[in-house]
C-alpha cells in the first residue's frame, strides 16, 4: 500500500508544481472526489433504478434518480443514461442504439480532429461500423456546404459532430438541417465542451441532436467517466440495453454519484464565472501567441492549435517533451492538413480548463505564451524557464484544496 500513496503524493506534488495545458484535464472538487472514494464502491448494481438484479440497492437507486435529474435539468434534456464508464463506451452504446444493425457514419477523422472511436482504425469503431469523413476547410474550420455534399451522396445513417482537437464553435442547427435533408439521424459526441454548454457558453446540441454523448471530468469538471443525453422516449431505451447489459455490467455507483455532485456544481453562477474565463485565458493565449510571432489557431473555446514546426521549427513531439522537461504538461496534436504522422505531428493542442480551475488569470495566460514562445525559441534557458514556472504554479491553488 505504501509505494502506492508514495506514487499518489509525488502525482499530487507533480500536478501542483506544473502547468497543466492538457485540454481535456481537468481538476475535480474535494466533493466529486469525496464521494469517489467513498463506500459506494463496495455496491454491485446492474440494472437501473427500480430494476435491478441485486437486493439492498434501495440507496444506490436513489443516488442515479438524482444523477439522472441533475443530468436532465443542466443540459435542459428530457433522458439520460450516467452509468457510461467513459465517453468512448457511452459512443459504443449510442452507435448500437442508432444503428442496431451495423450502419454509415459521417464524421470527423481523428488526425483533423475527431476522436479514435469517430472511426479510427485502431478502434472497435471501424470494425463494427462504415465510416466516411467530411474534410476542413484550409483554415481549419468547418465547411457546412461539404458536409451536405457528402451526406447526399454517401447517405449515412448518422453524422456525427463533437471534436477533441477543434478550437471553433460548432453550428449544431445547420447540421441539424443537413441530417433532415438527408434523412439520417444526429449524434454529437460533445465531451470536449460539456462544461461550456452547462454554462451556455457554447450552443447546445441538446434541442438538435437525436443522441449527445459526453465525458464528465473535461470541461464539465467532474469526475472520470461517460454520460449519454436524449429526448426519445425510443432512444433511451436503447441506449439503456446498449448500456447494460450490451456493453457493460455493474455500474460504479460511486462515480454516478461523483457526477450528481459535479452536474449540481456546474448548475451554479460561480462555474458559469469560471467558463468564462476559461475561454478568456485561452483566447489570450492563442492571440500572444501570433502577435509574438507563432503560428497558432484562434479559438472560440477552451482549446488552440499551436503549429510548432512552422513556429520553432521542431515538431510535436519535440515541443511536448521540451515543455515537459520545465513541468509544462501539453500534448502532440495533428494540425488541419499535417504532413507528420501521428506518433511526431507538427504541433501542440492547448487548453486552459485545468489551470483555470486553479486560479489561472488573463495576465497569467499571456505570461503562459510568452513562457512558451521565449522558450520553445531558446530564447530563455531551463533555468530562466522553470522559475517562471514556479512563480506562475505558487500563486495558484493547490489542487488538493479544489
Ligand atoms: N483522450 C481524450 C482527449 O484527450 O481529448 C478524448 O477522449
Amino acid at each position: 500500500m505504501q509505494d502506492i500513496l508514495d506514487l499518489i503524493q509525488k502525482e499530487q506534488d507533480r500536478q501542483n508544481k506544473g502547468i497543466e495545458l492538457i485540454a481535456s484535464e481537468n481538476y475535480a472538487s474535494k466533493d466529486v472526489r469525496k464521494v469517489t472514494g467513498s463506500i459506494l464502491t463496495n455496491k454491485y448494481a446492474e440494472g437501473y433504478p427500480g430494476r435491478r438484479y441485486y437486493g439492498g440497492c434501495e440507496f444506490v437507486d436513489e443516488i442515479e434518480r438524482i444523477a439522472i435529474k441533475e443530468a436532465c435539468d443542466l443540459f435542459e434534456c428530457k433522458f439520460a443514461n450516467v452509468q457510461p464508464h467513459s465517453g468512448s463506451q457511452a459512443n459504443a452504446a449510442a452507435y448500437r442504439a442508432l444503428m442496431p444493425n451495423g450502419g454509415k457514419v459521417l464524421s470527423l477523422v481523428l488526425n483533423d480532429g475527431g476522436h479514435l472511436t469517430h472511426g479510427s482504425p485502431v478502434s472497435f469503431s471501424s470494425n463494427f461500423y462504415t465510416f466516411i469523413h467530411y474534410p476542413l476547410d484550409k483554415d481549419g474550420r468547418l465547411n457546412y456546404e461539404s458536409i451536405k455534399e457528402i451526406a447526399l451522396q454517401e447517405k449515412p445513417d448518422v453524422i456525427l459532430s463533437g471534436y477533441s482537437a477543434f478550437p471553433y464553435e460548432i453550428d449544431f442547427k445547420k447540421i441539424r438541417e443537413i441530417c433532415d435533408e438527408v434523412g439520417c439521424l444526429m449524434m454529437v459526441d460533445m465531451a470536449h465542451i460539456a462544461g461550456l454548454v452547462a454554462a451556455k457558453k457554447h450552443i447546445s446540441p441538446i434541442p438538435y441532436a437525436d443522441i449527445v454523448t459526453s465525458t464528465t471530468h473535461k470541461t464539465l469538471r467532474g469526475p472520470r467517466g461517460g454520460l449519454i443525453l436524449t429526448n426519445s422516449p425510443e432512444l433511451i431505451k436503447k441506449i439503456n440495453s446498449a448500456v447494460f447489459p450490451f456493453y457493460q455490467g455493474g455500474p460504479l455507483e460511486h462515480v454516478v454519484a461523483a457526477k450528481a455532485v459535479c452536474f449540481k456544481e456546474a448548475h451554479t453562477n460561480s462555474f458559469v464565472k469560471y467558463v468564462e474565463s476559461l475561454m478568456e485565458n485561452t483566447k489570450i493565449c492563442s492571440k500572444t501567441l501570433r502577435d509574438l510571432g507563432a503560428i497558432a489557431t484562434d479559438t472560440e473555446n477552451h482549446l488552440f492549435l499551436l503549429n510548432t514546426l512552422d513556429s520553432f521549427g521542431i515538431t510535436g513531439l519535440e515541443a511536448q517533451k521540451k515543455l515537459e522537461e520545465i513541468g509544462v504538461t501539453t500534448n502532440k496534436n495533428m494540425i488541419p492538413g499535417d504532413k507528420l504522422t501521428p506518433k511526431e505531428t507538427s504541433g501542440l493542442r492547448i487548453g486552459f480548463a485545468a489551470v483555470t480551475t486553479r486560479g489561472c488569470t488573463k495576465e497569467d495566460a499571456a505570461e503562459i505564451a510568452k513562457l512558451i514562445f521565449n522558450y520553445l525559441s531558446n530564447k530563455i534557458n531551463k533555468e530562466e524557464a522553470s522559475s517562471k514556472v514556479k512563480e506562475l504554479t505558487s500563486k495558484w491553488k493547490l489542487i488538493e484544496n479544489i
